[in-house]
């Protein structure tokens, strides 16, 4: 199964421009409640971010300007996308490795998370991570 989730944000675009509305419930497009937000922006050439994973954490990832490259990887297959697009969002679930790279100097990366800012939730150890995850998988 892939690692890959997208959710479709509908653009409510007329003639002065564009408008995504993100709802949780449901039957709505994000499958958790939001407890948090954050962005990424003004990433400085040739950085990349990430190189960890969430014990319980699951978030919605939306590059609203510019794109950067995603690699995901649960300690057995690793996929990339590319996220450039306002009304796509990607899903990473908990337990899944997450790289950020060849961010747009535009770039505007939201996250919509399930939970509160928590440093004892991160896996920060590619070698830890996989055999964690191993029982999973
Ligand atoms: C993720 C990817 C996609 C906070 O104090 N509160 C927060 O909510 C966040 C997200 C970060 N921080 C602090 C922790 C660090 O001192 O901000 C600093 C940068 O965080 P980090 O190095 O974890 O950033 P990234 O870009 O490597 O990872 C972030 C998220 O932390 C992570 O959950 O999945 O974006």
């Amino acid at each position: 199964m892939s690692l890959v989730k997208w959710i479709d944000f509908q653009s409510l675009g007329d003639e002065r421009g564009s408008l995504v509305a993100v709802e949780v419930g449901m039957d709505k497009a994000v499958p958790f409640d939001i407890k948090r937000v954050y962005y990424i922006y003004h990433t400085e050439k040739k950085v990349s971010r990430g190189y960890h994973a969430h014990k319980k954490l699951k978030q919605v990832a939306i590059c609203v300007a510019g794109k950067c490259r995603m690699v995901l990887d649960d300690g057995k297959k690793r996929e990339e996308v590319w996220l450039d697009s306002p009304t796509k969002g990607l899903v990473i679930e908990d337990m899944t490795w997450r790289e950020m790279h060849d961010f747009s100097d535009d770039c505007v990366l939201l996250v919509l998370a399930s939970e509160h800012y928590d440093e004892s939730d991160y896996i920060r150890d590619y070698e830890e991570f996989k055999k964690l995850n191993g029982n999973k998988l």
